[in-house]
């Protein structure tokens, strides 16, 4: 088969069930012709979602990103946030969105998430927050930063988007801080199309921003805040209890791709990644590696474009840094040399294609490229 008929290979697909499974859950809406607003299924993918992630008050989201603006006007976030600048930049936004200025601390190198010994240095008297990212579904050192947090009177949010299936020592990884925000994004193991959520602990505080995500509505005539509308339709949550009958084998192919990978690339010189983290059950969200120009012979960069040019499309997420978008470059902390590692590994990281259904033969494509 020539190059050019060699099918794309792109950085994720969608698990999608049978369509034929997908039909009743449609029925039954255009049976009752609930749409959206909280209907049974919203409902029914809450209940159930809390049991399988093992928490106790979820709301659900249009996406992820509403889930990050709602979760800080929930908890009153003002001034400024402590975060990390190595994530997608719809993180960083749901401050800009709040009028929050984004403070950036650099991250460490063990799991790409914030350093939690450089927090402290970065807290002002306007911080009211830590916004930290466990990505690629690697935890936070949510113990530290639990401790600073405590110490300093600061509320965290996690933006937990990359986690869904993730545990800690047993633990749902978007079970801590005061709030945890998921994405259902298309691309993500467990998607909704397009959805998102957020985890809380209390009843109250449920209430509260399922009020926010609903104009502010405390029943049919009383508005007690300004709300937003990021509620999640009836098709979208259809489409959620329909994921979560496969996700956990979801989940294991792609435990299956990551293993492969570790094999075939380990001894491939100038090429690390991160192996298992002790404690942690991934949901292998990614496949993030590492390329060292000068021990593997060609940069990132050039190892993106080869990729390509065989029809191969892989990603640099997150590259840029979001410190170095044109909103945020001019803040003090978004400067270079206040963020060495974060620099480092936006330069030299590559997600290879993960998604549920890869086949052996794409897999091999890919490691015959890189193997070189
Ligand atoms: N926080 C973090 C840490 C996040 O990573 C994200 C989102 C958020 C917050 C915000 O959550 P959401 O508001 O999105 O729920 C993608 C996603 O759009 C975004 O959800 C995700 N993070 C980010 C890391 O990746 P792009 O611009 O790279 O996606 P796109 O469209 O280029 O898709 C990548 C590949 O996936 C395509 O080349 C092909 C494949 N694909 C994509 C879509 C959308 C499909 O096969 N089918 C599809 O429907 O941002």
């Amino acid at each position: 088969m020539t190059e050019e008929n060699k099918s794309n290979i792109y950085v994720t697909q969608p698990f999608l069930p049978d369509l034929k499974e997908f039909i009743p859950y449609l029925e039954q809406i255009w049976k009752n012709k609930i749409l959206t607003n909280n209907g049974p299924f919203h409902q029914q993918l809450e209940d159930e979602l809390c049991k399988y992630l093992g928490v106790k008050y979820i709301s659900l989201f249009s996406n992820g990103t509403l889930a990050l603006i709602t979760a800080l006007q929930a908890l009153k976030i003002t001034g400024e946030v402590i975060t990390t600048p190595f994530s997608f930049v719809a993180t960083t936004h749901a401050l800009w969105w709040n009028n929050i200025k984004p403070v950036f601390v650099d991250i460490e190198p063990n799991t790409f998430t914030l350093d939690p010994d450089k927090i402290e240095a970065a807290i002002t008297p306007s911080t009211t927050a830590i916004l930290p990212v466990h990505v690629y579904g690697n935890p936070c050192y949510v113990d530290e930063i639990e401790k600073i947090a405590k110490k300093h009177s600061l509320k965290v949010i996690y933006d937990a988007a990359h986690t869904f299936g993730a545990q800690l020592k047993g633990h749902s990884l978007c079970s801590f801080g005061d709030l945890s925000i998921l994405s259902f994004h298309a691309t993500k193991v467990f998607n909704t199309f397009e959805g998102g959520a957020i985890v809380c602990h209390n009843q109250k505080m449920k209430h509260h921003i399922d009020n926010l995500k609903n104009f502010g509505f405390r029943g049919e005539t009383v508005v007690e805040e300004p709300g937003i509308n990021a509620k999640m339709n009836e098709v979208q949550a259809a489409m959620g209890l329909l994921q979560l009958k496969h996700v956990d084998c979801v989940i294991d192919r792609r435990k299956w791709v990551t293993t492969e990978y570790r094999k075939r690339l380990k001894n491939i010189k100038g090429i690390t990644f991160l192996e298992e983290i002790k404690d942690v059950n991934h949901c292998y969200s990614y496949f993030p590696i590492l390329v060292d120009s000068h021990k593997y012979g060609i940069t990132r960069d050039e190892l993106y474009q080869k990729l390509m040019n065989k029809n191969i499309f892989s990603r640099r997420y997150f590259f840029p840094l979001i410190s170095q978008f044109p909103s945020y470059k001019h803040l003090e902390s978004a400067q270079a040399e206040n963020l060495p590692i974060a620099e480092k590994v936006a330069n030299e990281v590559l997600c290879l294609p993960i998604y549920s259904e890869m086949k052996v033969g794409e897999l091999e494509r890919i490691v015959e490229i890189l193997v070189k």
